[in-house]
């Protein structure tokens, strides 16, 4: 059962940066990130609107004082304060993630940060020798890989119930940008804007949640090559995609797919992956996160339920497994998991204890670049004629 005693003295006085009135994503960070008391948010760069940040700092509990329009003043007028912010999560368009990160960093932040991380690895790979040199924790909010069932299915894998890993099998294609919504609805525009989203659309939304599903419950197979075709439905999007299809080979023989895209039609989110292994097979869906498909070649089907005594359930202590089964646990729990682990993981770094954040798992700068690098990758080769592409 999860340990709610678990506490610091303090809680880490944390910011954020984006996320304000009207953002989805916003309350999903403040709500996972209070769920334990390892968090208190005392200040925030809401909104690049002066007032509209301080009414909305004010109206979710936010000293005034202490909501600022302008990310940089944040960093610098905290770092003057003895009780100044400590952490820092970024809720913004993409295009912000690399310099927001960068600036929290060397000022002595820890960053959590939404995907993609950055445009491109080199950033990445920079913001990670940042960190390093400041002692600093990089958490990226690959949201649902704090599920249980997800390390439920990790566990399994490792335990070798699957036999040899052979196929995986990765979706994340929904249907809610079958049209062109994005000319009444600024949350998809920035989206489909390469100079704000980046290389790609629906690849860096959706397609970089299932490929890191997938590292979670695989964590060794490593990509070799990989080829990608992606398509703009909507023409006005292009060169965005919002549909592509990725085919990958493992290094160990493995082989995979991917398919991302937001012009499933009817699909409300279908994120989804089967990992096919010699003897079994295993498949976990998003919107039904409770429930872990286990199925033995000859065997009947069976469907394991979280929380139940014959799941692994081996890490009470860092928040899997909050309730007793049969009653569901979701996004929320799954964000909180990891909200949990990023505390736990800079409160180690605080303390001198990299051994401790590094054996700890939690979707981590590693998770972050190599989100990008696949993204990278799949543009390289789908802009050059979908050709086989070495990782
Ligand atoms: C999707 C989905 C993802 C989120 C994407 C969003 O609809 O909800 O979880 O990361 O940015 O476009």
């Amino acid at each position: 059962m999860f340990n709610e005693e678990f506490r610091f003295e303090q809680p880490i006085r944390w910011a954020m940066i984006g996320g304000g009135r009207g953002s989805q994503i916003g309350y999903i960070h403040r709500t996972s990130a209070a769920r334990d008391n390892l968090f208190q948010l005392v200040a925030g760069a809401f909104d690049i609107n002066p007032e509209r940040c301080v009414d909305f700092g004010k109206n979710i509990g936010v000293d005034p004082s202490r909501c600022y329009a302008d990310y940089n003043v944040m960093i610098e007028e905290e770092s003057k304060r003895e009780d100044g912010i400590q952490a820092v999560s970024i809720a913004t368009p993409n295009k912000f993630h690399y310099e927001m990160a960068k600036a929290a960093l060397k000022a002595g932040l820890h960053v959590i940060c939404e995907k993609p991380l950055t445009f491109t690895v080199a950033e990445a790979e920079e913001l990670k020798s940042i960190a390093k040199s400041k002692n600093k924790v990089i958490g990226v909010t690959y949201g649902y890989t704090g599920h249980e069932m997800i390390h439920q299915a990790r566990k399994m894998i490792e335990n070798g119930d699957l036999g040899e890993i052979r196929i995986i099998n990765m979706q994340f294609a929904h249907g809610w940008h079958s049209e062109e919504v994005e000319k009444n609805d600024p949350g998809t525009k920035w989206r489909v804007s390469p100079e704000v989203a980046g290389p790609t659309y629906v690849l860096g939304d959706v397609g970089t949640h299932a490929y890191y599903l997938a590292e979670v419950m695989v964590p060794n197979l490593k990509i070799d090559e990989l080829m990608c075709t992606r398509q703009s439905f909507v023409k006005s999007r292009a060169p965005l995609e919002d549909n592509a299809f990725v085919l990958m080979h493992f290094d160990n023989g493995a082989v995979g797919n991917l398919w991302a895209s937001c012009v499933n039609a009817g699909a409300i989110h279908e994120q989804r992956i089967r990992v096919v292994g010699s003897k079994a097979s295993i498949e976990w869906w998003d919107e039904h996160p409770n429930q872990l498909v286990y199925e033995v070649q000859g065997e009947p089907k069976r469907l394991l339920d979280r929380g139940h005594g014959y799941n692994y359930n081996d890490d009470p202590g860092v928040g899997a497994n909050r309730i007793g089964c049969g009653h569901a646990e979701g996004l929320f729990e799954s964000w909180a998991n990891i909200y949990h682990r990023f505390a736990i993981a800079m409160d180690a770094m605080d303390k001198g204890n990299t051994e401790a954040v590094d054996n700890l798992w939690f979707p981590d700068i590693e998770a972050g670049i190599e989100g990008v690098r696949l993204i990278e990758k799949c543009v390289e080769s789908a802009d050059n004629g979908s050709k086989w592409v070495k990782y």
